[in-house]
């Protein structure tokens, strides 16, 4: 009698892709102003949250502003220092393994 080969083969298995923090940090030479619209352009925060937001960093030091698989967040990094280098603020934001 001939073994009875089972034909679902195992599931290797991948771990998940990793989330990456994208974290904006404080400064002294960026505007207020500047940050909110960053937070609403790129982040897609409204108006309030943005607001506030940029006050926590402000008081803080930095914040987390959004959470994404790799390629997304080094896009939203990117995207944050083209529009600061652009209206030469020295904004900075890094980030971080979930
Ligand atoms: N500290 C800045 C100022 O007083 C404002 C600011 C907030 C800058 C958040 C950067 O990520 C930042 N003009």
């Amino acid at each position: 009698m001939g073994e009875i080969k089972s034909s679902v083969k195992k599931k290797k298995k991948l771990s998940e892709p990793k989330d990456f923090k994208v974290i904006l940090l404080n400064d002294d030479y960026t505007t207020m102003d500047f940050v909110v619209y960053v937070l609403k352009s790129v982040f897609h925060k409204s108006e309030n949250e943005a607001r506030r937001i940029m006050l926590y960093i402000h008081k803080k030091g930095q914040s987390v502003v959004g959470q994404y698989p790799l390629d997304i967040a080094r896009t939203k990094e990117e995207q944050v220092h083209n529009l600061a280098r652009e209206n030469e603020f020295p904004l900075i934001c890094v980030l971080e393994e979930a």
